[in-house]
């Protein structure tokens, strides 16, 4: 069992505590003790055979007792009970949005309901509004929540795909006989989310490929397996996250892998369009090939592709069909931005709010990336569920930045803060107070349940506030989880552009927004975009690189991302903006 498996044991066992109605200190004391097992420094078993697991702060009695079961004997008979009591189905019921455990445990306790299915007929019969403590309004967000899981399916954010695919692909890579592999498909295009892996081989012989892919240990099940092709359901953790998914591999001869690497990727509708150039031409083009039978052209990678269409080569973030063939024709695509062009953040957490990691470790941690600025932007008084700083912490957090920053040598921390957006479009704290910052981030957390028009009206209003330098996650959208609040970007575009504020593209892969076409309409209308982690740990600052997806994916070159300015150039342009 490693540290993980020990981990989602214990993490287990709080939910199913909590769904049987147990005190939240016990509930609690598993859930941080999944934490500390996750994050600690020693070899596990290590410390259970030196019976050193008790010298680890946060591990009581209890826990220590049952990582030892789980960690010497691989099973826990205390989790099995646990399990054969509390039906699968509240487990499923608690992970959608809006239902915390005690409502789960109350649904089950007054109506009987113990799956996602029955929950959804109580609903609609209108059963689940007249239980106390329920309401039509909760009936209404809770058929919300199974609408939406419904259609999301079985899609994957795209950090958990591209982590899975990419421990395939380094499996494949290393096989015999095998000369090229990618990942395609929306994996490599960088969608949002992914519904299936994609993965292209070239190898004189493919069997010897099929059959060692299909016995990789990521595969979980094998769904199919031809002489060239198999589909498998494959599994593994990233960053902690468990992520299952049907992953396919093809393997062609050399030859033809641009051709198969081309079509895989997709999409289909680039695909298609792209067909209809060759057939304009008298030509065909598939997988398995480019030019007509008599006449095949050849090609040793995807860039001779287009080239033979005398093409610029398209990038495959922009491969969605909304002008990229055009584009490419003229010779008129723009040089994407690259992740390597970024220079430093400016929304990021740190414990003075509900961050993870102290000042100094953040910064030091963007040097570590490159960077030359870290900029923090903690959450404002307002914001009590996440550790809001009142006036006196940010004055605190001002001192003790500026005395880090006098410690700190290729690296700067910037005095940000991620403004509440109250309900009514002010920002957070007085007019003095936020005078005070280098930058100030705007944001919405609150009142996700206003209409279109008031939701427009209150961020325009923060937009119009010459305090505000660029508004944070514009939809509050969560992926695959939580549909964002009704707003009409277009306007909150144009608005931003009448008042040259900046918009980000939050990185984090559960949020994403400004999404990709709305990255793009930004550029049209001159927005400067801002590519921002949303980091609450070291780790999490890397996480630009998904935002940097996003923002490539929008067509968005260096000069239209304000990160990719140095940090001369960026102290100097939010001064410029202070002085309004
Ligand atoms: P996904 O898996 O839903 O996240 O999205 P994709 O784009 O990875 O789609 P997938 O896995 O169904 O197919 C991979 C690529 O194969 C797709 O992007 C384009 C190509 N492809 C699949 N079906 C067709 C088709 O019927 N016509 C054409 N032209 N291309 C196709
Ligand atoms: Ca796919
Ligand atoms: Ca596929
Ligand atoms: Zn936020």
């Amino acid at each position: 069992m490693t540290k993980d498996d020990v981990a989602d044991a214990l993490d287990e066992i709080g939910v199913l505590l909590e769904l049987q109605g147990e005190s939240s200190f016990r509930v609690n004391a598993y859930a941080n003790g999944a934490r500390t097992v996750r994050s600690l420094a020693d070899d596990l078993k290590q410390l259970v055979a030196e019976k050193r697991l008790g010298d680890v702060r946060g591990l009581g009695s209890a826990l220590v007792e049952k990582i030892t079961t789980l960690v010497e004997t691989g099973s826990l008979p205390y989790l099995e009970d646990l399990r054969r009591q509390v039906p699968a189905g509240l487990v499923e019921m608690r992970q959608l949005q809006g239902l915390g455990a005690k409502k789960v445990k109350a649904l089950h306790d007054a109506l009987g309901i113990d799956t996602v299915e029955k929950l959804k007929a109580a609903c609609e019969s209108g059963a689940v509004g007249k239980l106390k403590g329920f309401g039509a309004k909760t009936q209404a967000n809770i058929l919300e929540s199974i609408r939406f899981r419904e259609q999301a399916g079985q899609r994957v954010r795209i950090d958990l795909a591209t982590g899975l695919a990419e421990a395939l692909l380094a499996r494949v890579r290393e096989l015999p006989g095998v000369i090229r592999a990618e990942a395609c498909g929306s994996v490599r295009r960088r969608r949002e989310t992914s519904g299936d892996i994609d993965l292209l081989a070239s190898a004189a012989d493919a069997k010897p490929a099929i059959d060692a892919f299909v016995a990789f240990p990521e595969v979980v099940r094998v769904l199919g397996q031809g002489p060239t092709k198999a589909s498998v359901l494959a599994t593994t953790r990233v960053d902690g996250d468990k992520v299952t998914l049907q992953a396919d591999l093809r393997v062609v001869t050399d030859a033809l892998f641009p051709f198969g690497l081309h079509y895989f990727t997709g999409s289909k509708a680039h695909n298609i369009h792209m067909r209809q150039k060759a057939i304009d031409r008298g030509w065909l083009l598939s997988e398995y090939g480019l030019g007509s039978e008599d006449a095949p052209i050849a090609c040793k990678t995807e860039a001779d592709i287009f080239a033979a269409f005398g093409m610029e080569y398209v990038p495959p973030e922009l491969r969605e069909d909304t002008g990229e063939v055009e584009a490419a024709e003229q010779k008129t695509l723009p040089r994407l931005v690259e992740y390597t062009d970024i220079r430093g953040v400016f929304h990021n957490h740190t414990t003075y709010s509900d961050g993870g990691a102290s000042l100094e470790e953040m910064a030091l941690a963007a040097k570590a990336l490159g960077w030359e600025y870290f900029g923090v932007g903690d959450h404002s008084q307002s914001l009590a569920v996440a550790r809001g700083m009142p006036p006196s912490v940010v004055r605190k957090q001002w001192d003790e930045i500026d005395r880090v920053n006098a410690t700190l040598s290729g690296v700067q921390i910037l005095k940000g803060i991620e403004s509440d957006i109250l309900e009514d479009g002010s920002l957070d704290y007085d007019d003095e107070l936020l005078a005070g910052f280098d930058y100030v981030v705007g944001s919405v957390h609150t009142h996700f349940g206003l209409s279109e028009a008031d939701q427009t009206a209150r961020v325009c209003r923060a937009l119009a506030n010459p305090r505000l330098t660029m508004l944070g996650h514009s939809t509050g959208r969560l992926i695959l989880k939580r549909e964002g609040y009704k707003i009409d970007l277009e306007e909150v575009l144009k608005t931003a552009a009448r008042f040259g504020k900046m918009v980000e593209i939050n990185a984090s892969p559960y949020r994403l927004d400004l999404d990709w076409t709305h990255a793009r309409r930004a550029k049209a209308l001159g927005v400067m975009v801002v590519i921002n982690p949303d980091a609450h740990s070291p780790g999490e600052l890397a996480q630009t690189r998904f935002g940097v997806d996003v923002a490539r994916r929008g067509w968005l070159g260096a000069k239209d991302v304000f990160n990719t300015r140095g940090l001369a150039d960026v102290r100097a342009e939010l001064a410029r903006r202070r002085k309004g």
